[in-house]
């Protein structure tokens, strides 16, 4: 409305992009679109204030409608998830890599040892990659899934009581199997080790009920909020009131030995640790996308989404694709090219000439690197937003195939935009 007139050059370039968007296939696995209430909270005047702080202690006035915002986050995402008053939940975290950063410097000093899943596997930068803070500061040890692509349990407890991590994370972003949280807690239990589940990718189907919960078995909960929860870039960090580690606040408050609950030194660490203000106007738009997850309706796109998933990953099979780990339990799934005689990276760009979206993946134990790997990952949150469901499903393989085999492109993108069409954004 304004911006055309304001600034013509960002208004041109918003528009390419919702174009893109709209006339593309988004297979991204941890992409969607949101509401258009979502939107409008972002762009809100909310966005204007500074709320350094917590809720009912912020350092500047004027913050009596940023509580009431953050206040209404908080218990929606205890509703939304079924938490009791022994979890608490911050919602300040800027976004996923944040919110883990966070939980790390809250429970850890450096160099302690941490247990995540291979960045190679699946697991995520985070998790304990090398180029990452956490595999700068703390001591990572990893565990792998298992040449057909499944998590090993038994191999898990194996090097964790060899290892005996300080910390467990369990989550992946590019596992298409179901995560048995109960194991991780098991092992993590046995060790005197906390469990860290970062839910990201899962957590909209976790809210939905398609797929289990951690919260029955983890210390800490992280997750984004934009994946397949559908609401702005953004985080929560879940934990446990009743869990307890040494302050570390030097000298202690109460003296030598002094406790704090987990979910107190995460507050902590969050602000003033590693942020100043929260963005309130995110914090807002998270609040309404927790209240919209919590429907009925989501609960069918969630259900929707993984129904999507398994008739994708069926006809692509079908098509001679291979999916590592046969097939996939959620959203996403990881295609194995090597039978294709394509890599990873020649895939991507050849499917986003056609206007086919997705990112190129090391599949586990791959032989490539990441910046030209063996795989794909696709996924079908984004699309189901859309409203496609099976028969789409059918027809998206048989492009993705055609794309990287014999296909007329323009005869391709041609059915790419006609499908498009029928499911505007
Ligand atoms: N970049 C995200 C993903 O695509 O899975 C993880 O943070």
């Amino acid at each position: 409305m304004y911006l055309k007139k304001s600034d013509p050059q960002v208004a041109k370039l918003i528009a390419a992009e919702t174009k893109r968007q709209n006339e593309t296939l988004d297979l991204i696995p941890s992409e969607n679109i949101v509401s258009n209430s979502v939107l409008e909270a972002i762009g809100s005047p909310l966005i204007n204030k500074y709320s350094e702080g917590y809720a009912g202690k912020r350092y500047y006035a004027g913050n009596a409608v940023a509580d009431d915002v953050e206040l209404l986050a908080i218990t929606r995402a205890k509703k939304l998830f079924k938490l009791g008053d022994e979890w608490s939940v911050n919602v300040q975290a800027l976004s996923g890599s944040p919110a883990n950063m966070a939980v790390y410097f809250a429970l850890l000093k450096p160099g302690d040892t941490v247990m995540g899943m291979a960045l190679s596997s699946g697991g995520h930068l985070t998790h304990g990659s090398p180029a990452n803070f956490s595999g700068k500061l703390f001591r990572m040890v990893s565990y792998d899934v298992t040449k057909k692509g499944f998590l090993d349990y038994n191999e898990i407890a194996k090097i964790a009581r060899k290892e005996k991590p300080k910390m467990i994370i369990a989550g992946a972003t590019a596992y298409p199997r179901v995560i048995d949280f109960q194991k991780f807690s098991n092992i993590a239990k046995e060790i005197g080790a906390f469990l860290m589940v970062d839910m990201a990718h899962i957590a909209g189907l976790v809210a939905a009920g398609s797929h289990p919960s951690p919260f029955l078995y983890a210390d800490v909960v992280t997750t984004t909020t934009h994946k397949t929860l559908r609401g702005p870039r953004g985080a929560l960090i879940f934990s446990r009131n009743d869990h307890m580690i040494a302050s570390k606040k030097n000298p202690p408050a109460g003296g030598p030995g002094t406790k704090v609950s987990i979910s107190r030194a995460i507050d902590q660490t969050v602000f003033p640790g590693l942020q100043g203000g929260p963005h309130d106007n995110q914090t807002a738009a998270i609040a309404i996308a927790l209240s919209e997850a919590a429907t009925p309706a989501f609960k069918k796109y969630a259900k929707q989404v993984v129904k999507n998933a398994k008739s994708l990953a069926k006809h692509l099979q079908q098509l001679g694709f291979t999916l590592i780990s046969g097939g996939t339990d959620n959203h996403l799934m990881l295609i194995d090219l090597t039978n294709r005689g394509l890599t990873g990276k020649q895939a991507q760009d050849k499917l986003e000439q056609a206007g086919i979206i997705v990112n190129r993946n090391t599949i586990p134990h791959d032989t490539r690197s990441p910046f030209d790997p063996s795989g794909i990952r696709i996924g079908t949150p984004s699309l189901t937003t859309r409203g496609m469901k099976e028969k789409e499903m059918k027809e998206i393989a048989a492009l993705i195939s055609d794309t990287l085999t014999k296909g007329s492109l323009s005869v391709i993108q041609k059915r790419v935009k006609a499908l498009c069409t029928k499911f505007p954004l």
